[in-house]
């Protein structure tokens, strides 16, 4: 079962040793608040200086950096919905960010991915859907045996981490019949 390959951590997303981690960063992509002033703080001035040359990133997009002072050696960063009731395709941008940073990581070759849970802050997205919309994209990059060897939810705080041990426990085989 691919859940093996997903794991639940307490803590820092900055102190994580994992190739990559991602960034819930905003659409101008030079750092914020959260998460993001985190890991600009941690990765120190040079990753600023390669956000400049960005772009920034549409919502539900993901563009990837060097690590810079990080124990990882990129950053992902995907800018999630603001949450605004629901009705407005926020599940929908919620997964691309998933799948696009899942993207990124195999076309770097990226073996250990950590997550925040993106959009649960200052963006509003309610943990538990939220949860849910991640734990299914990873097993869906998870698949056969394609995406990274370990992939790490990163539980900032105690409700974070029952959203995702709910969401886990969510049967991820599809409906058959009962033998
Ligand atoms: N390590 C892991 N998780 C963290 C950390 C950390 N150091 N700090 C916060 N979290 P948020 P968003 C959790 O607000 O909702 C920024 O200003 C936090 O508890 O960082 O996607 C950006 O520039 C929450 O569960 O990101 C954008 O403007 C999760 O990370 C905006 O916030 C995401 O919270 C993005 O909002």
């Amino acid at each position: 079962m691919n859940d093996k390959r997903i794991e639940l951590v307490d803590g820092d997303i900055t102190a994580i040793n994992v190739d990559a981690i991602v960034n819930a960063a905003n659409n101008l992509l030079l750092g914020g608040g959260g998460v993001d002033g985190a890991i600009h703080r941690a990765a120190g001035p040079g990753l600023l200086a390669e956000c400049r040359t960005l772009g920034g990133c549409v919502t539900g997009d993901a563009k990837i950096t060097k690590g810079y002072r990080l124990p990882a050696r990129y950053v992902i960063h995907t800018v999630g919905p603001v949450w605004k009731g629901g009705g407005r395709g926020e599940s929908e941008l919620l997964a691309s960010c998933y799948r696009k940073c899942f993207a990124l990581a195999a076309a770097h070759k990226i073996n250990s991915i950590a997550f925040p849970a993106i959009s649960t802050g200052v963006y509003g997205f309610p943990k538990q859907t939220a949860a849910a919309i991640a734990i299914r994209e990873t097993r869906a990059a998870l698949r056969d045996d394609d995406g990274p060897a370990r992939v790490i939810m990163l539980c900032f705080n105690r409700e974070s981490r029952e959203a995702y041990e709910a969401a886990l426990r969510q049967d991820s085989r599809p409906a058959g019949p009962v033998l």
